[in-house]
């Protein structure tokens, strides 16, 4: 009888240690991740990095599915698809819808940022301090830029005159600076770019050089004019609901994971404009134009108009202009080289 029992018991214990509920690992909390350009550019190469790290750091405890190419949200859609819960998570290029994120934006004014690890670092503190509103309805989980803009053309641009009218596709505060130089600056997000240049219905582009490879642009464009001006802002945000009920010791592993997340993105999109530049000139022949200091420093001198505007607009909408752009520019001494 007592054997029995024993046996038995034996029996519950061995079956509760293969079997069901308290031993067996609970599921992992499941999240979606939206990107809008393909899988290898830098904004899905940083998400592909973010999620690793998530889910190593919290013990398997999230699982992440990633959805680059804008197959669950789109690039204009992206903040309100998140704000909606379409995606848990979505990584925005900001330069989309300009005027809605006023604050973050000013990092793309003339700034003389030059990498993206600098820009990235400058926007993460600018964003920490201000909290700007227009995040209030999500969780930001980390911001970046691009390295600075130069333009990428078919036809070579060596002077202002070269620019004159020729249509190169830009977006936001880097599309503002292209319409002083002159050049018909034709607004559209990345992904529908590499049509454009095949059709013809843009001449080149306006953005920061990795995009050489990683669209290979640099088929079309063999010419790229270093210019070095304005920064593109990104945003990976999270919907508010979603992070409300992520369990404290997994908004700990984000939290933290937030300026290292921009500071090596900005690294990242570094190094890959450096690979990117020798590839097109060994596999494309790409010519790297420089403009004479003098020229260039002529070039930047025209841009003003576009931090008065912003100047106006910010302070019509209530914003302490004068202090965030002090703020910019102590930031962007602060993680100069
Ligand atoms: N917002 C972007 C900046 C950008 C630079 N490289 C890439 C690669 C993939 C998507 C966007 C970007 C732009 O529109 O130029």
């Amino acid at each position: 009888m007592k054997k029995g029992l024993i046996i038995a018991l034996a029996l519950a214990m061995a079956m509760a240690i293969v079997g069901t509920s308290p031993i067996k690992a609970a599921e992992p909390i499941k999240l979606t991740y939206a990107n809008f350009p393909p899988a290898n550019t830098f904004p899905c190469v940083q998400m592909e990095r973010w999620k690793t790290e998530v889910e190593k750091r919290t013990n398997g405890k999230v699982a992440i599915t990633t959805f680059p190419g804008g197959t669950l949200l789109d690039a204009k859609n992206m903040m309100d698809g998140v704000i909606a819960g379409q995606a848990n998570i979505g990584c925005l290029s900001m330069a989309y819808q300009p005027g809605r994120f006023m604050v973050t934006n000013a990092v793309s004014l003339p700034l003389d940022i030059r990498t993206a690890l600098q820009g990235s670092l400058v926007l993460w503190d600018l964003y920490t301090k201000y909290k700007p509103e227009e995040f209030a309805k999500v969780k930001v989980l980390t911001m970046f830029t691009t390295a600075p803009s130069n333009i990428m053309s078919t036809i070579p641009i060596r002077s202002l005159s070269d620019l004159k009218g020729v249509p190169l596709r830009a977006s936001g505060g880097a599309g503002e600076i292209l319409k002083l130089w002159g050049a018909n600056m034709i607004g559209m997000p990345m992904p529908d770019t590499p049509e454009a240049l095949q059709k013809g219905v843009v001449k080149g582009l306006f953005t920061s050089l990795e995009v050489l490879m990683d669209f290979k642009f640099a088929e079309y464009c063999k010419y790229a004019t270093i210019t070095d001006a304005g920064v593109y802002p990104f945003a990976v945000v999270m919907n508010m609901e979603t992070w409300n009920k992520l369990p404290d010791d997994v908004k700990k592993v984000m939290d933290d994971m937030a300026r290292e997340q921009a500071e090596w993105t900005g690294k990242y999109m570094d190094d890959h404009v450096k690979k990117s530049i020798e590839w097109s000139k060994q596999n494309h022949k790409l010519e790297v134009i420089t403009l004479p200091p003098e020229e260039l420093k002529k070039w930047h001198a025209m841009l003003q108009p576009i931090t008065d505007q912003w100047l106006k607009d910010a302070k019509a909408k209530g914003l302490p202009a004068d202090q965030i752009l002090a703020d910019l520019r102590e930031l962007s001494k602060k993680y100069a080289k």
